[in-house]
């Protein structure tokens, strides 16, 4: 079936203010008239929150980085038949914090799992579904884990060395560089006022492009 709503993701590295933005995001979309469901990865779903909570404890520090690639792709796996797929079919507009990219900058970056058995995943779960507009949030990653380590007791992912997080931010930036239609690159290391008004350009750009 054709869609007839709009797949929107954000991503960025640890602490690069997705959180902080997504409501802007949201807000601009609904002013603009459009439904939009908010949802995030891993989870959006009972069962992808449950996967989620196994991905980021510590009690599985340590696990392999094959089983974590099939976790985060068997939460999507429902998201997308549960939530996405029929939101997006019914018209409403679907936000997403993170999706797919992510899987390519973490897995595949971060872990080092070879792109092509990842992508092998995407084409497998995903089908021909991709996002129309994802917002990299870019920031150098020791800003964003000063940003980021103001905050509570971090998880499984948050421990990672700041090494991790390099490897993550060049795999976006290459993602970014591949794909410069759908991906848009935000600079996150500006003040936020900056960061948002950089943000409403690229939303609303995408919107005066939609019918
Ligand atoms: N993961 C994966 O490995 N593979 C996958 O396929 C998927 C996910 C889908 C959970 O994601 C983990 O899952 C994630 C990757 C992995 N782990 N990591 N890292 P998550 O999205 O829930 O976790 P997160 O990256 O830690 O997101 P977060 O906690 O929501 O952080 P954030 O949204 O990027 O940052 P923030 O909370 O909005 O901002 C951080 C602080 O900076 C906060 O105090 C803000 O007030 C401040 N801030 C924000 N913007 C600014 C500016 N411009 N100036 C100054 N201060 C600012």
């Amino acid at each position: 079936m054709e869609n007839s709503g709009k797949f929107i993701t954000v991503e960025g590295i640890e602490g690069a203010g997705k959180s902080t933005n997504l409501e802007l995001i949201r807000g601009l979309l609904e002013d603009a008239g459009r439904e939009v469901l908010f949802t995030r990865e891993p989870g959006g779903t009972p069962l992808g929150e449950a996967i989620r909570e196994l991905l980021l404890d510590h009690r599985h520090d340590g696990m392999a980085p094959e089983t974590e690639l099939l976790l985060m792709f068997g939460a999507r796996a429902e998201h997308l038949a549960r939530k996405i797929r029929p939101a997006l079919e019914g018209g409403t507009w679907v936000l997403c914090d993170r999706f797919t990219d992510a899987t390519y900058a973490y897995q595949g970056g971060g872990r080092g799992i070879d792109a092509g058995r990842i992508r092998v995943l995407e084409e497998w779960v995903q089908g021909g579904l991709r996002p129309d507009l994802t917002l990299v949030l870019d920031l150098p990653v020791q800003t964003g884990l000063e940003r980021a380590g103001n905050r509570s007791a971090p998880d499984r992912f948050e421990t990672e060395a700041a090494r991790f997080f390099e490897r993550v931010r060049r795999a976006y930036l290459d993602i970014a560089a591949a794909e410069p239609g759908r991906v848009k690159l935000i600079d996150a290391s500006l003040p936020l006022p900056q960061v948002q008004a950089r943000i409403k350009t690229a939303v609303r750009d995408f919107l005066g492009a939609c019918p």
